[in-house]
């Protein structure tokens, strides 16, 4: 089960510019390449967010409509190894900004564990779970994952303190799960 009505509506660089039209937003985050602009895609059943092999793809804040009740936003990927990079730099304001938004009623982070919850993973788990929003973790490209790489993810997760995840594997299955919970957290 997809989103049956799905429509792109704006995309800009400044939080300020975001849709206000009283309804919510739930913000995908997670580092480049993980593959918030597929999921949106595969949730809303059609291609309307920019996917690419290549990270980096996304470079802006793009919003969604859906079913006329919430926006998704697809954000840039955070992520690099030089912590002083202007992109860095840029993102980390931009998300300051946007979680103090009144809209934002909800972040999805996405993480793809094939390699392990890394030091700059669990620092952003940190600071979003500080931010007084409702956090939802989602596990993407798990259709790459063995049993064991499944079993690490969720010890490592667990030992953090997170014990409820869903898994994205692009199936329809999981899609549906992923569809009702962001519709219960972005009212
Ligand atoms: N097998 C598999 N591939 C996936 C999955 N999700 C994403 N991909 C692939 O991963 C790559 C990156 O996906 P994107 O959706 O562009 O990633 P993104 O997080 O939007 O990346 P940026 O816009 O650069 O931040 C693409 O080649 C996708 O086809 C998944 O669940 N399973
Ligand atoms: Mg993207």
């Amino acid at each position: 089960m997809s989103y049956k009505k799905a429509k792109f509506v704006i995309s800009n660089t400044e939080v300020s510019a975001r849709p206000k039209d009283g309804r919510g937003h739930l913000l995908l985050l997670g580092r480049s390449n993980v593959g918030k602009s597929t999921l949106i895609n595969a949730l809303c059943g059609q291609k309307i967010a920019f996917s690419s092999k290549k990270a980096g793809k996304t470079k802006l804040l793009n919003y969604f409509l859906i079913e006329d009740k919430f926006y998704l936003v697809d954000a840039p990927g955070y992520g690099s190894t030089d912590f002083a990079t202007k992109d860095t730099i840029q993102f980390s304001s931009m998300v300051e900004e946007y979680v103090k938004c009144p809209e934002l009623k909800a972040i999805a982070l996405l993480l793809d564990l094939r390699l392990g919850l890394s030091e700059e993973d669990k620092r952003f788990i940190s600071y979003l779970s500080k931010v007084g929003r409702p956090l939802a973790i989602i596990l993407t490209k798990t259709d790459k994952m063995n049993q064991s790489q499944k079993a690490k993810a969720k010890a490592s997760l667990n030992a953090i303190g997170i014990e409820q995840y869903l898994s994205s594997d692009l199936s329809g299955a999981a899609s549906s799960k992923i569809c009702d919970l962001f519709m219960r957290l972005a009212k």
